[in-house]
């Protein structure tokens, strides 16, 4: 009999910065009494994310979902935009608020990317943009939705809210594309609270997304285009530069933690893991998914969600239901059958994975994982 965590234990939890670390960085902000609005600390973090991604042209922001809208306003993408179902809504939310029709499509069933040809088949004289997400740090097939923006002249964009860290190959993910976005919020493997960022391609842009995060000043009295407001502030910027001496270590940690959820559920009946990343591909761990097969294992992906809470453990169903399920996009048509992501999203359990999450207690929510099924088992067995 396996006794519930004694402290719930959550999808995630935020890493944080030994606090006298924080707080000796806090000094400097009440001696400077410069909170927000393009401040020293704020700069420094700009050349921080510009040393790690090697570029100049990029820009911070208070978070990724209007990080992602203001991409998509600078840019002037409009009409139809091609994108995935199968994301955290702010993916399609940045669409609407630029009034731009999405048109969702299939994935694919490996890594739940995007799937390059449904993606080619929905292009239309419309079309402006793919919108691809590199959903739980798993790299899209980028050469071959670059392939097909290129061949139809239209742009690629990647919502890259989970993927910092992640490289393919040498490069930095943000590489590949017009744009990436990248999502600092707390849930994030790394985070500022809240934040956001763009990396582009096109070094012009950078002027236009500064004005647009900034109500459009160019200076005290010019205003060029209607902004808004979505800067970033001196704390957040904080919490930014004092992660990145930790980045390394909490992908290792994470690393560690996956290969013992892999190891001991590798061979569970009814539970699939994601194939091993190719070598070329390094991963951030953000998140740890398994796909729950209720047939061979005996129960349902939700009744196995339910069960684990009675053990204090909260995993997640990132992301159930499709986008195009809410009650808001219902009116949006969908011409693909989204065959592979419907199944995917009722399939899919994100499990805990965070920084000091132990290894036993992983061991731990394997073996509830386990102990569930066979519970499950010998019921069907006294029953027959
Ligand atoms: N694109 C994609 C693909 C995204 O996944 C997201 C955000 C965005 C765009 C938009 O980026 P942002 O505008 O957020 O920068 C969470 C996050 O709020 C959201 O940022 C994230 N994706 C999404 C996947 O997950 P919820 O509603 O599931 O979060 P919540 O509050 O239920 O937190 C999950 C668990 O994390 C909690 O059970 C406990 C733990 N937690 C959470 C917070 C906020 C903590 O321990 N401490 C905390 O402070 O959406």
């Amino acid at each position: 009999m396996i006794k519930p965590f004694e402290k719930p234990i959550y999808v995630t939890r935020p890493f944080l910065p030994p606090l006298e670390e924080y707080s000796k960085g806090l000094e400097e902000i009440w001696e400077n009494k410069w909170l927000t609005n393009n401040g020293p600390i704020l700069k420094r973090f700009a050349q921080n994310l510009c040393n790690f991604f090697e570029t100049d042209n990029l820009t911070i922001f208070n978070n990724g979902t209007l990080a992602l809208q203001i991409a998509l306003q600078g840019m002037g993408i409009s009409g139809e935009v091609i994108t995935t179902p199968f994301t955290f809504v702010a993916t399609t939310h940045a669409l609407f608020w630029n009034k731009i029709r999405p048109v969702f499509v299939d994935i694919e069933p490996d890594y739940y990317t995007l799937d390059p040809d449904k993606v080619e088949a929905a292009i239309t004289p419309w079309t402006t943009a793919i919108l691809a997400v590199h959903v739980y740090g798993y790299p899209c097939k980028v050469n071959a939705l670059a392939d097909i923006a290129r061949r139809h002249n239209i742009k690629l964009i990647y919502d890259a809210a989970h993927a910092f860290g992640v490289n393919i190959g040498t490069k930095p993910i943000a590489h590949f594309g017009d744009l990436s976005m990248f999502s600092f919020h707390a849930t994030k493997l790394f985070h500022t609270l809240e934040g956001g960022l763009l990396i582009f391609k096109e070094p012009g842009l950078k002027e236009t997304f500064d004005y647009l995060k900034n109500f459009g000043f160019k200076n005290e009295l010019e205003v060029v285009m209607p902004g808004t407001n979505a800067k970033m502030n001196e704390m957040q910027a904080l919490m930014g530069i004092q992660m990145f001496k930790y980045l390394e270590e909490m992908i290792e940690e994470r690393a560690r933690i996956v290969e013992l959820y892999r190891q001991m559920l590798e061979n569970s009946a009814g539970i699939h893991l994601t194939p091993v990343m190719p070598p070329d591909i390094r991963c951030n761990h953000g998140y740890m998914t398994v796909e729950v097969d209720e047939k061979e294992f005996g129960m349902s992906r939700d009744r196995l969600y339910e069960e684990l809470k009675k053990y204090n453990v909260f995993s997640r169903r990132y992301f159930y239901p499709l986008i195009c399920d809410y009650a808001c996009y219902r009116s949006v048509a969908v011409k693909d059958p989204l065959t592979v992501a419907r199944n995917v999203a009722n399939r899919i359990l994100t499990l805990p994975i965070y920084d000091g999450l132990e290894l036993s207690s992983v061991e731990k929510i394997c073996d509830i994982i386990h102990d569930l099924q066979k519970k499950v088992v010998l019921r069907v067995v006294n029953k027959s």
